[in-house]
């Protein structure tokens, strides 16, 4: 699961990538936890010996997008970017004399040039295939790869052309198997941090709150930080932190419900194995059985599976304890496959 931060030079990307990483980033990729109180809340009741959130990794390896004359996105930008499965896409919305190409400061408009861009490099090869599939002889065979590009194509070529992502676009699951495999740039799930001033930290200007307003409507997670400052609030003691969150204006910082958000994008939720040496939150695609989850932790626990025990998080907290929750019979025995529920804490029973 590779989330590729993107954007012009300058833009902010790797104080956003820095700040992500709570000041623990070692070169240009880096596992980043993915904040959850949840997690927080059973660590402090079980105090194990050892603690494993749960992470995204995050790559800031790209190049910049070239906003100054010539190709916007270079080969390399391509090849790279084919690869990921989200971006996280940081526009400038701060002065800065540095920043190139743009002397003003506009996010919107650099907001839209890439994704104009992006829309226009899949264009081209939608529009190129659709070319060559003309000379196909398959074109009559339900079921065969030919006519299901043809039928795909064809479907997506209009709404690209008039501008919309294909991710916003309503494709079933065997559509998106297929732009998947094409790796389309505009398909791929994004979110958005507009990079402001640090005045503007606590407060964004109204014309920005209610462009995040749009684009949530329209199916895109998008969220105003500082990157400097957040860099600032993660190079913290942890315990001093709320205090210069408040004098901020600030609850949290905005980076961890970017995290989050990447996280949700990427299509993951969390169940939470409690033990004393070691408590860890694992991600797991939402929808995924008991079976899957065991093998998630080791292929050895999946293969010996007898069954899952089973303690939702709500009845974890209202019981106070793991113990408590299994002495007043919170726990249930789940077999294969049961859909794993987002917080759940398991115990797999197994043969190994
Ligand atoms: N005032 C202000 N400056 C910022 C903010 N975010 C980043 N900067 C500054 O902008 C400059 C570029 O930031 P980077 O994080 O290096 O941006 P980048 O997109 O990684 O840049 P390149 O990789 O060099 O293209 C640095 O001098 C940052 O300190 C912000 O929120 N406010
Ligand atoms: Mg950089």
């Amino acid at each position: 699961m590779k989330v590729a931060l993107i954007g012009f030079s300058q833009s902010g990307r790797s104080t956003v990538y820095r700040a992500a990483a709570k000041g623990q980033a070692k070169g240009d990729v880096n596992a980043v936890p993915v904040p959850d109180p949840r997690f927080d809340t059973i660590v402090a009741q079980v105090k194990p010996k050892k603690q494993t959130p749960a992470t995204v990794i995050l790559h800031d390896d790209l190049e910049p997008i070239n906003g100054g004359s010539g190709k916007m996105f270079s080969q390399k930008f391509l090849d790279e970017a084919r690869k990921a499965d989200v971006f996280l896409h940081v526009v400038r919305a701060f002065e800065s004399p540095m920043a190139p190409y743009h002397d003003s400061v506009d996010p919107f408009r650099d907001l839209d040039a890439v994704e104009v861009e992006m829309v226009l490099t899949d264009l081209g090869i939608v529009e190129a295939r659709l070319e060559r599939l003309k000379k196909s002889q398959n074109l009559k065979t339900p079921g065969h790869p030919d006519y299901q590009d043809q039928a795909l194509f064809s479907k997506i070529k209009e709404p690209l052309e008039n501008g919309t992502p294909i991710r916003l676009m309503d494709l079933d699951e065997e559509e998106q198997k297929i732009v998947r495999n094409y790796q389309f740039l505009s398909a791929k799930q994004t979110v958005i941090a507009f990079n402001v001033g640090e005045d503007e930290a606590a407060s964004a200007n109204p014309e920005l709150v209610q462009k995040i307003q749009e684009l949530k409507k329209k199916g895109t997670e998008s969220f105003f930080l500082s990157a400097t400052l957040e860099e600032e609030i993660a190079q913290l003691d942890p315990a001093d932190a709320p205090e210069f969150l408040e004098s901020l204006g600030l609850t949290e910082p905005a980076s961890h419900r970017m995290v989050k958000a990447i996280y949700d994008s990427l299509g993951l939720i969390t169940f939470f194995t409690a033990g004393e040496n070691d408590t860890r939150a694992w991600p797991l695609r939402r929808g995924s059985s008991a079976l899957k989850a065991a093998a998630t932790i080791h292929n050895d626990i999946a293969k010996g599976f007898i069954r899952a025990e089973v303690v939702h998080y709500e009845d974890y907290v209202t019981a106070g304890s793991l113990d408590a929750a299994y002495k007043s019979n919170k726990m249930t025995l789940e077999g294969k496959d049961y859909v794993i529920r987002d917080g759940d804490l398991l115990h797999i029973r197994n043969k190994s």
